[in-house]
């Protein structure tokens, strides 16, 4: 499948019930919803982020372009959500504290989710105090963590911290991702791993309950 222009475009231009639609048209014909996503929608978003760094989009155009990109997500969803008798193990999602960018997040959630995962999402601007309390509560295998923002990144270190402080670090597999990180930043905070696409956090999910 190559790129469909006019969701590209609907996605940069904020149009909401548009990319919907055009995403409906594409699943109605029988389109793969992740060729969709890697390559129509995402590289709309990379387009508008440059559009912003260019300041040629300010703050209202990021918000429409974000919730077009929601909008087109839904009715992806529940095709990619498998119904897996057995789950593969427990993920907990969530953007750090300071963070309210959810579209990554979001894929990362559904992706996990489609690939026979359980997954708890707690939303954006998550404390550290709130992932202590979900591993407590859920016990997941595994945690990821999503940053958008250099300015929230230390807050993945915070949350690494107050799990360990409060004696839970060997009980879960902690993966980060988001624009700004790499590697070299999951190693130095103590994550187990690194992903810079969805994709890449559903393999690396299955490498760590495997490894379990
Ligand atoms: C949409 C958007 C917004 C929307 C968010 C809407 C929403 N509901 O998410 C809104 C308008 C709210 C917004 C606000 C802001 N934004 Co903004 N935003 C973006 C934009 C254009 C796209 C982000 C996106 O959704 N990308 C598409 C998704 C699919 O990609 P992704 O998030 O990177 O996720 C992928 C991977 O990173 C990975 N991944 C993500 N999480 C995880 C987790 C794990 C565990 C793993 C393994 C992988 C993984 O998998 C995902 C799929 O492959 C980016 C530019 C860009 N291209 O990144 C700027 C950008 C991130 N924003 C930026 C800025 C500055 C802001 C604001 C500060 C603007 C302002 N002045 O107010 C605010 C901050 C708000 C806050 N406190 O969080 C800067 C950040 C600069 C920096 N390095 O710090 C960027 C880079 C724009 C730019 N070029 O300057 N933003």
């Amino acid at each position: 499948m190559a790129l469909n222009r006019e969701l590209y475009d609907a996605i940069i231009d904020g149009k909401a019930a548009e990319a919907r639609t055009l995403v409906e048209a594409e699943i109605g014909a029988g389109a793969d919803p992740m060729a969709l996503i890697a390559e129509s929608m995402i590289p709309a978003m990379d387009e508008v982020g440059e559009l912003f760094q260019e300041e040629r989009y300010f703050v209202p155009e990021l918000m429409m372009a974000g919730r077009a990109m929601k909008a087109a997500m839904e009715p992806l969803r529940p095709l990619m959500a498998r119904s897996n008798v057995q789950p593969l193990g427990t993920v907990v999602v969530g953007a750090v504290k300071g963070d309210l960018h959810d579209i990554g997040k979001n894929l990362v959630g559904t992706m996990l989710e489609g690939s026979g995962f359980r997954v708890i999402d707690l939303g954006t601007d998550v404390p550290p105090a709130k992932f202590v309390a979900a591993i407590l509560e859920h016990r997941p295998q595994i945690l990821c963590l999503s940053a958008l923002l250099t300015v929230t990144m230390v807050n993945m270190r915070a949350t690494v911290a107050a799990i360990e402080a409060a004696g839970l670090r060997d009980q879960v597999r902690i993966l980060v991702g988001g624009a700004p990180l790499n590697e070299r930043f999951a190693r130095e905070i103590g994550a187990d791993g690194y992903g810079a696409t969805s994709t890449e956090a559903v393999s690396l999910a299955r490498r760590l309950v495997e490894a379990a």
